[in-house]
């Protein structure tokens, strides 16, 4: 019996704990809580985020999240886990998303640790209710007066790593310092998902981790370290509210003597810094050299990879984050995923089978035949006003319309990766959708890229755990990151899938005539 670790994973509509016993290199226990089923009568959430009339807000109740933290750990002791054996704890928030709290959350931690329950003299600790998260994007104008004040998209890019994005926190505390004046003036402490429950966790107010910090538009990605411009271009006294920046391996201090008392955690037990759900799952896909990258295809799909040393790209597309590494990681965000396909599939009554049955018997590049697949919003390229594009085919036609929308966000990720200048050999596909291999071929012929599946689900919380694990050897004998995921990262070699020759050749020809298709679309909408 080995040291164990906790990794967890705060997501939008869940939280997940992954147990792993670190010399025998297992996950020894992995559970989830869906916030609808516990908190929906208490919180009135719906799929884990606030019901709002407005479509372009979307926030959530920040308590319960600290809530299902508790709940989990209830349902834990409830499965016989002794937590006396764990050693280091560690977690992963949905990026982006932010809390707003008074003077109070200092109190409120401190009397926490002679409390029996997570909520009580919680009412009055937050200036905002509710926290913004990533998937609300009503602060445009907010990026556009960020953009324009550090000097424009590419100086905006270049300082914090992104060009200003909506579902950005640094618009998101932009909108609320101009719309709540008196509140935003009330605020003491800006924490992100991650930093918030670090902060619970650990019974201090946490510091924000380097790799999620780089998902606010506030700090400087070379260096690491909060941008003074950004600061200023966002709102007053901002520098006097934020928690430090610092590096993934972080201890915050040994575990909030609230849970070591109600749970059985040794005293010592250590708190490592949270982060943001993706570099989690770099470490938790074991993506920790260059050529590889990971495409996650969910609610959101997103498209990911390890980045040596940062690049920018000069359309402002994607973001450069920091890796846990201490390195650089880059990222795609697609609003149109699961969703869209799943829109697809319903509107013609299709099983997922027929679906890709579909796929399987029609041909690549879709007799040229193009999609945009604008079913909502989107992230990658930016569009506010969303609309379905079909070059060559109507809506009446399924095949078309099954291959189309495929082909369209494979495609897309393509041109839009081109910017990280990394030749990518290697895909490993995750998320609900990876299980459909047909679609899964696709990916392989658009990047000309072997794809891997892997037999570890939620790939966030075991990042996390691995994460905590090298922190806590990190104080006696630092282990290599190769190590550090050796034996954890199940690759399924049975079903590796190898690009066809004269679909890569197909899909190459396509790729010009899609950024045609999407440029002209960009220009008129
Ligand atoms: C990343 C992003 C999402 C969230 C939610 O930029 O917006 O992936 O982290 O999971």
């Amino acid at each position: 019996m080995g040291d164990l670790f906790l990794g967890f994973d705060s997501s939008t509509q869940s939280l997940t704990a992954t147990m792993i016993d670190f010399s025998e290199r297992k996950v020894i226990y992995q559970n989830s809580i869906g916030f609808d089923e516990a908190f929906k009568a208490k919180y009135g959430v719906t799929n884990g985020v606030l019901p709002n009339k407005n479509p372009l807000i979307v926030h959530a109740p920040p308590l319960m999240w600290a809530e299902a933290l508790d709940k989990m750990f209830a349902t834990m002791k409830a499965h016989g886990i002794d937590f006396s054996r764990i050693k280091a704890i560690s977690g992963s928030g949905q990026q982006h998303g932010s809390v707003y709290l008074n003077e109070k959350f200092h109190s409120y931690l401190e009397k926490m640790k002679d409390s029996d329950s997570i909520v009580a003299n919680a009412e009055n600790i937050f200036t905002r209710k509710t926290s913004p998260i990533w998937m609300d994007t009503s602060t445009e104008k907010e990026c556009e007066e960020i953009r324009r004040s550090l000097g424009g998209m590419q100086t905006t890019v270049e300082i914090t790593g992104s060009d200003a994005f909506a579902r950005f926190t640094g618009p998101q505390i932009r909108k609320f310092f101009k719309e709540e004046r008196v509140a935003y003036e009330e605020t003491a402490i800006i924490h992100l998902v991650s930093s918030f429950l670090s902060s619970i966790l650990a019974g201090v107010s946490s510091p924000i981790d380097r790799g999620d910090g780089a998902g606010m538009n506030l700090m400087d990605i070379k260096s690491g370290k909060w941008s003074k411009k950004a600061f200023e271009a966002t709102a007053e006294n901002l520098s006097s509210k934020m928690p430090d920046v610092k590096p993934c391996d972080t201890i915050v201090g040994d575990i909030n003597p609230y849970f070591a008392k109600k749970y059985g955690f040794i005293s010592d037990t250590k708190c490592v810094i949270w982060s943001g759900d993706n570099p989690n799952s770099l470490i938790g896909v074991g993506l920790i050299r260059e050529g590889q990258a990971a495409f996650s295809l969910g609610t959101s799909d997103v498209y990911y990879a390890y980045m040596k040393d940062p690049k920018f790209s000069d359309k402002g597309e994607g973001h450069v984050f920091g890796a846990p590494t201490g390195d650089y990681m880059t990222l795609l965000v697609y609003l149109n995923g699961s969703l869209s396909r799943e829109k697809v599939r319903n509107a013609y009554g299709l099983s997922w089978d027929e679906f890709s049955n579909i796929l399987a018997k029609t041909e690549p590049g879709n007799g040229g035949r193009i999609m945009l697949p604008y079913f909502s919003p989107e992230i990658t390229p930016v569009i506010t006003r969303p609309k379905v594009m079909r070059y060559g085919f109507g809506e009446k036609d399924v095949e078309a319309n099954v291959r189309g929308i495929i082909e369209a966000q494979m495609l897309s990720s393509r041109l839009h990766s081109e910017w990280m200048g990394v030749e990518t050999n290697t895909i490993y596909a995750t998320g609900g959708a990876s299980k459909n291999r047909e679609i899964l071929h696709v990916m392989s012929n658009v990047h000309n890229a072997r794809v891997y599946t892997f037999a570890v689900s939620n790939s966030a919380s075991l990042g996390a755990a691995l994460r905590a694990a090298e922190a806590y050897y990190k104080q006696s004998r630092p282990l290599s990151w190769e190590s550090v995921i050796d034996g954890f990262v199940h690759i399924d070699m049975k079903n590796v899938i190898q690009p066809d020759a004269k679909a890569v050749k197909v899909y190459d020809a396509m790729l010009s005539q899609y950024a045609e298709k999407e440029k002209a679309f960009l220009a008129s909408n």
